[in-house]
């Protein structure tokens, strides 16, 4: 479809700017820190704290719809797409010079892929992007598996809560680069192949190469995949105009446009460590920008009826913790309560009943809400879609860092007096059916740690995900301890060792949470799981996940099914990873592989809880 021999543009990097800057001092440019008397951090190193953003008007562009996708043609009979990764020019604001991201066909975000359930489709990701990454890039993060020495830029796509084939999930070494012309280890096919046999639900896309995940998805490379089915059609919800995707991010920018994304490591007094590389990876990222659907503070116009949102969280670090409040544009002040989110479904698709949020959303990196508001009760006026999580976010624990910005206001709602059409929409008591997985069918259970307690080469803090034998972790290639047979049942329960929250994310499948308890209070070798003593899920936590909170110092089991489960959901083996989806976390190396085994394969191992049985 696209032509694909045009050059790369020639670009200065932020480096060259920078000692271009200091040559001709110009120290005012934005992102070239200047009096460092750190002999071994370069001119450019920044750390998210050095930083801020432009100080730009609120609330002045309207916040786009995502574009939608169309096919180029069809391949066995099925739609085929063909969808370009490449650097754009695009306006986030208007104040905003424009901002050079990476998009999908063009765009950030992506076009929203339009998929029916049951009608499958392939998809050639494609690269054409710049031999250069837009952003610094720290090669000393997995310099063993990755050629740095390599030109062009590492992407591969990966179906977020798609059940889909290995070849196809987007794993993190099946990487490629312009034109295909350098590969990954696993890389296996062009074109993916997404069957589409799975509940309805809200699937985004987006980067997952080794090692730059954090910085090919801040350059732009995400966008939804909305997966439909008649049922839920029947249902009558709000849709067209009144359906929208919206995907929170956070952004730091640079007074010419740029994006900012940091090169060095805050300690506690700000400063950066001498002994790191630069540019170094940083442990999270908080940007001081909402962006919603590609744009920088901005409004939404609604009418004074019924709308369905579909939320994902697709920022690097951060945490939303979500409520409509009642909002005076003038005064910058907030009132009281907006009207209440109802969420009707999460990452894996509907709830069976809808569920009123009375207090905060929180939706975590990579995590969906599906959700409705009413807004018929506040014609007329102004609303803020408000967000009290701390940037470090430390879940019931409470701890907040001062050092990194909040981000309280994300966009504003405008309600106009009237609407164009009598809404008489209405919401179903009953939404689908979601059967529980019994926990009487287990096969295996698996104790699965969070640790902060490691450091890399460099000294810097390693977040590894680790097993009951080892439970300071394991890395990205260390050998696949996590072996399910396909059509086991399986629990896994996540222990958090470390000192903050992570939202952890399977590929493949989707599993339901049983319950939350402190990490004390269960040890798999000597303990059942007693489903009576754990906490409850959430309301947002119901029905399927791909993607769950996990807080300090507590452990969260969660029940999964390999294969096709009750008519839903479909059978596939291979590897695909787990991993904390903070993006920061997964590139500096919170993340490891697991295979799905052929059905009676005697390799299907567990890892620990060994002969406990759980308690019911
Ligand atoms: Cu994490």
């Amino acid at each position: 479809m696209g032509d694909h021999t045009r050059p790369p543009k020639p670009r200065i990097s932020r480096r060259k700017l920078c000692i271009a800057a200091g040559a001709t001092g110009i120290s005012a440019l934005a992102g070239c820190s200047t009096g460092n008397s750190n002999p071994s951090q370069a001119e450019n190193a920044t750390t998210i704290t050095d930083h801020s953003s432009p100080d730009l008007e609120k609330w002045v562009d309207e916040v786009p719809r995502p574009g939608v996708a169309e096919p180029s043609g069809t391949k066995d009979g099925h739609p085929r797409y063909e969808i370009e990764m490449s650097e754009v020019e695009q306006k986030l604001h208007r104040d905003l010079p424009a901002t050079t991201v990476w998009g999908y066909d063009g765009q950030f975000p992506g076009p929203t892929i339009e998929a029916e359930q049951g009608e499958p489709i392939y998809v050639r990701w494609t690269n054409d992007l710049p031999d250069e990454h837009l952003l610094p890039e720290d090669t000393t993060i997995h310099s063993d598996l990755i050629p740095y020495d390599m030109p062009g830029v590492r992407t591969v796509t990966h179906l977020h809560g798609g059940n889909v084939e290995s070849e196809s999930d987007g794993h993190a070494q099946a990487w490629f680069t312009r034109d295909f012309q350098e590969t990954g280890p696993e890389f296996q096919k062009k074109d993916y192949y997404y069957i589409n046999d799975q509940p309805p639900a809200t699937l985004w896309y987006h980067d997952h190469s080794l090692g730059i995940t954090r910085l090919n998805v801040y350059a732009g490379l995400a966008g939804f995949y909305l997966l439909r089915n008649d049922h839920e059609r029947s249902l009558g919800l709000p849709k067209n105009e009144y359906e929208i995707p919206l995907v929170l991010q956070d952004r730091s920018f640079e007074e010419d446009g740029s994006l900012f994304y940091p090169t060095a490591i805050s300690d506690e007094k700000g400063g950066s460590d001498e002994s790191h590389p630069d540019p170094s990876i940083v442990p999270q990222f908080y940007g001081d920008t909402s962006v919603v659907n590609g744009k920088a503070w901005p409004r939404l116009s609604v009418e004074p009826r019924l709308y369905r949102f579909r939320l994902l969280n697709g920022s690097n670090s951060r945490y939303y913790t979500l409520k409509l409040r009642q909002y005076n544009e003038s005064s910058g002040e907030t009132g009281g309560d907006g009207p209440s989110f109802v969420q009707i479904g999460n990452d894996g698709g509907l709830l069976s009943t809808p569920v009123e949020i009375d207090d905060r959303l929180e939706v975590g990196s990579g995590q969906r809400a599906d959700v409705v508001v009413d807004f018929s009760e506040y014609a007329g006026e102004t609303l803020l879609l408000h967000n009290n999580a701390p940037a470090q976010y430390r879940g019931r624990t409470g701890l907040r860092d001062d050092n990194i910005v909040p981000l309280p206001e994300i966009m504003l709602v405008d309600v106009s007096d009237t609407g164009d059409s009598q809404d008489t929409t209405e919401l179903p008591d009953e939404l689908t059916r979601v059967p529980d997985i019994p926990v009487d069918s287990v096969d295996n259970e698996r104790y699965l740690t969070l640790n902060g307690g490691a450091t890399d080469d460099y000294g810097r803090q390693l977040h590894l995900l680790g097993t009951a034998q080892e439970r300071d972790g394991l890395k990205i290639d260390d050998p696949v301890t996590e072996k399910p047979a396909l059509g086991d049942t399986e629990i896994w329960s996540f222990a958090n060792r470390s000192g903050m929250s992570h939202p952890m994310h399977l590929h493949l499948v989707h599993f339901q949470m049983l319950g939350r308890q402190p990490i004390g209070d269960y040890e798999p070798n000597e303990d059942e799981i007693d489903l009576d003593a754990l906490e409850a899920p959430k309301p947002y936590e119901r029905g399927w996940n791909d993607v769950i909170t996990v807080d300090p110092g507590e452990i969260v089991h969660v029940i999964t099914h390999f294969g096709e489960h009750d008519g839903l959901f479909n059978d596939q083996t291979g590897t695909y990873m787990w991993h904390c989806h903070m993006l920061e976390h997964e590139d500096h190396d919170m993340m490891r592989p697991f295979t799905v085994l052929p059905n009676g394969d005697e390799d299907a191992n567990s890892n620990g809880g060994d002969d406990s049985t759980t308690q019911r």
